[in-house]
């Protein structure tokens, strides 16, 4: 019997003395996690810790919601979530300090390696190895991110995944998958508050939900306020319940189930969310659970305060409906029928009491271990530059170093390294063991802290997409040529015969299999579930895309054109890019994303936005092929590795002819790899994606003026060729020119940066570099729109001519001038 019919009917008194024991505990650690509020914040007041943005107000309406809370669901939600991380044992307040003071050990901040502020959850899914861990055998909590509203998106696929579980025959019998979901019957529980559903990603999320009925359960905790923001100037009618009552669903309609209830209200919030979880979990209904009356007792965060912006009303209600006050009035009033009762004063206060000294002692412990680290380093820095100032002539400069470093009050890593900087500076030119042993010792530690603060940007797993091994296309001897489409499409109906997981949604993917038809057929073949249509809406789309990838399905999220990917750059950047870094390799989410790009018609089809792209998405990988042959080659790869990657798709070549290969789903395209397609002597050409063609046709023409260009095809342009094979021909050619579509010092800047700077190539140059891009404004629509806007034949050929002319101005006469 759940405990919130044991609150409406007669106890008997064994139940009651579970309840009473329930209640209890309930009261506990809300006294522990308000506790844990107030230190916190304390803690950065007096200094320890940066920033702190805590969860009190909302401990009660996230006790009623753990309870609901299985092994296998996931939440996705935001920095006030402590106590729900908390109840479902997946937060300890020793690990709460630790992030609190930035501390790196993962094992004892397990949400991010100290690289998140606190506030921000998440729990480890993956091993150590980057092997999936049995998420049903935990409750789970995908990674916070701080954009407000960033959750939503993600929320959407961590229900939807799901719904795929229990509805896609193909995976209930396959055992992997058991470590997954189990019938389909987990729910994902999204939190926000009220202000940040002004955030157009929350409608998105909410109307993509009601769509798709799927098992997620929205609180959205509502404090009436975003920072000092007010609900009037966030909120149609001041309500997101009201604003939302048209997603309610009716006996005809399907829609949201919606709830009212208080934050302060325990027995409510108990019966609330019994009701709300139990529709989403077994029919598969989206909830809205809108919390009204939360308070928040010390305003936003630390970095102000509230009595700056709150009426002296609203604060003086703050603390008459302060929830863990209500839940002890709650308690000491409470009579049972038979007149029983749960606690006295003295059993409260000592629970109060205790639930302090908890929070204290684990809060103690979370420093003792953050400063362990720092104070081993501080020590043997320390010692090696005593060392050395007995050998130095600089002794008394370098004492006065370790002095002041010494004085300083709990010093931090960054401390200890500004002195050995500046003792190193002192004895540059001095030559003796002791010094070495600091530079040594130094070096380590720097490749210590860059592995601290900048491991798992990409998978450090054998899944890494530079472990997969490449394998060649092969041909038959029919000659066989066909549309690129239907390379892309044979060689995605082999991959979705091999790998059940795989499902498939976007803009126009289902019916008729996209708008180029790649994926013709498909849906017929494979079913709706795997492969199908959804609205416009960019950003959900990669959202499902994470969600599920989070759940261990392999999503091909698709975004009908470049240029629309803009809509989901945020999720991409914020959410997608960052999973693996934000959570120390403790989570992964392999989505790849689809679409096509560059060259067709018009402002809005024919955009090139690279530098944009690669620049917001380190973290992913971003493949540009020319040609479908290459595109499928990297689909192949992709889905055998466990990391996100943008697959860019070449617009104008899915009509185009090419040889068939035989070994569709199995060729792999290597990621990081160039392609030199033709060899030259003059001058290497590097170029990608559609551009890379008419480069082609320019190298062809340049040939007959006498000039031997050697063409690459950088394939990837994250990552990018990672074996200097653009050095190599630079070393054969000694002049390079840059191809590519994208606005001046966009992705061309990029790519000179990585040849001239980190592959060190500026040495090997006897011309100056030449990039030829796009031209600063949007290319314009129709054929000479596209002509006088992009790179053309006749640009790249005068481009090329002109460094053979300036170099050789009596073999190659002005073209020109
Ligand atoms: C996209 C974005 N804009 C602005 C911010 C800065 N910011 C952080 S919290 C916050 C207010 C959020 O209020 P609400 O959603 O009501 O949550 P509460 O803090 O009240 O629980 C703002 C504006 C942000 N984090 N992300
Ligand atoms: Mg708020």
């Amino acid at each position: 019997m759940s405990k919130a019919t044991i609150l409406k009917e007669e106890p008997n008194k064994i139940d009651f003395e579970d309840f009473k024991k329930e209640v209890l505990a309930d009261f506990r650690l809300a006294s522990i996690s308000r506790e844990a509020s107030l230190l916190g914040r304390r803690e950065v007041l007096t200094g320890k810790a940066k920033f702190g943005i805590f969860g009190d107000g909302k401990e009660v309406a996230q006790i009623a919601l753990a309870k609901q809370f299985k092994d296998g669901d996931f939440r996705s939600g935001y920095y006030r979530d402590q106590t729900i991380m908390l109840a479902i044992d997946q937060l300890t307040i020793q690990q709460y300090f630790a992030a609190l003071y930035a501390e790196t050990d993962e094992v004892l901040e397990p949400a991010s390696g100290g690289r998140q502020m606190g506030g921000h959850y998440a729990t480890r899914n993956i091993d150590e190895n980057g092997e999936w861990k049995n998420l049903m055998k935990q409750k789970n909590s995908s990674s916070d991110i701080s954009p407000t509203a960033g959750q939503m998106a993600r929320l959407l696929g961590l229900a939807q995944a799901s719904k795929i579980y229990r509805n896609h025959e193909g995976l209930k019998d396959i055992e992997k998958f058991k470590s997954f979901s189990n019938g389909g019957n987990e729910v994902a529980f999204g939190t926000i508050g009220d202000a940040s559903t002004s955030e157009g990603q929350f409608w998105e999320a909410m109307n993509a939900a009601g769509v798709l009925q799927v098992p997620m359960v929205m609180s959205v905790w509502d404090d009436g306020y975003g920072i000092s923001v007010s609900k009037k100037f966030q909120t149609i009618k001041e309500s997101i319940s009201e604003a939302l009552a048209g997603f309610q669903r009716t006996d005809e309609k399907k829609g949201f189930e919606i709830f009212k209830t208080k934050g302060w209200d325990y027995p409510h919030l108990c019966a609330t969310y019994e009701k709300a979880v139990k529709i989403a979990r077994e029919e598969h209904v989206p909830v809205l659970v809108h919390v009204e009356e939360v308070n928040q007792p010390q305003g936003h965060s630390t970095s102000g305060s509230h009595e700056r912006y709150k009426s002296e009303e609203r604060l003086q209600w703050e603390k008459d409906f302060d929830a863990v006050a209500k839940f002890k009035e709650f308690i000491l009033n409470f009579k049972g029928e038979n007149g029983e009762t749960l606690a006295t004063v003295e059993e409260i206060e000592a629970i109060e009491k205790e639930a302090k000294k908890t929070v204290r002692e684990q809060k103690s412990a979370a420093w003792a271990d953050f400063r362990k680290g720092t104070e081993i380093d501080l020590s043997a820095a320390v010692k090696l530059m005593k060392d050395l100032a007995n050998d130095s002539e600089n002794k008394p400069f370098i004492n006065k170093e370790i002095e002041a470093l010494e004085k300083t009050f709990e010093p931090i890593r960054k401390d200890v390294f500004n002195t050995v900087n500046k003792v190193l500076r002192l004895v540059r030119g001095e030559n003796s063991t002791a010094r070495t042993q600091l530079i040594n010792w130094y070096k380590g530690k720097l490749e210590e802290n860059k592995q601290r603060y900048g491991s798992h940007l990409y998978s450090e797993s054998k899944y890494a997409v530079g472990n997969i091994e490449a394998i060649a296309p092969t041909y038959g001897d029919d000659d066989r040529v066909e549309d690129g489409r239907l390379i892309l499409r044979d060689n995605f109906m082999r991959l979705f015969e091999k790998h059940p997981e795989i499902i498939t949604f976007g803009e126009d993917t289902g019916k008729i299999g996209g708008v180029n038809q790649s994926m013709e057929g498909m849906q017929e073949k494979f079913g709706e579930i795997r492969v199908s249509d959804t609205g416009i809406r960019e950003n959900t789309i990669l959202g499902q895309g994470i969600g599920m990838a989070l759940r261990g399905l392999r999503p091909i999220a698709e975004i009908q054109y470049l240029d629309y990917l803009l809509y989901a750059i945020q999720v991409i950047s914020d959410d997608l890019a960052t999973v693996q870094y934000r959570t120390k390799g403790g989570q992964k989410a392999p989505v790849i994303i689809r679409t096509r790009g560059h060259r067709l018609e018009g402002i809005w089809h024919s955009g090139s936005p690279m530098g944009m792209i690669i620049n917001a998405a380190r973290g992913i990988h971003v493949c540009v092929p020319r040609n479908m042959t290459q595109a499928a080659g990297m689909y192949n790869t992709l889905i055998e590795a466990d990391e996100p990657a943008l697959v860019i798709e070449p617009l104008n070549g899915y009509r185009v002819k090419e040889p068939m290969p035989t070994n569709l789903g199995e060729y792999k395209t290597p990621l990081g790899k160039v392609d030199v397609v033709k060899e030259g002597t003059d001058l290497t050409l590097v170029s990608y994606g559609s551009t890379f063609n008419i480069a082609a046709e320019a190298a062809k023409e340049l040939e007959k003026s006498g000039i031997s260009v050697e063409l690459i095809d950088v394939q990837t342009l994250l990552p990018f060729d990672l074996n200097h094979d653009i050095s190599k021909s630079l070393e054969k050619t000694n002049r390079l020119m840059i191809v590519d579509e994208d606005v001046s010092s966009g992705a061309s800047a990029y790519i000179l940066d990585q040849i001239l700077v980190k592959q060190k190539a500026y040495y090997l140059l006897d011309s100056e570099p030449v990039t030829v891009s796009a031209n600063d404004h949007r290319p314009a629509y129709g054929t000479d729109g596209d002509y006088f806007s992009k790179p053309n034949i006749d640009d790249i050929y005068a481009a090329a001519y002109n460094i053979m002319h300036e170099a050789n101005p009596k073999e190659f006469p002005s073209f020109l001038d």
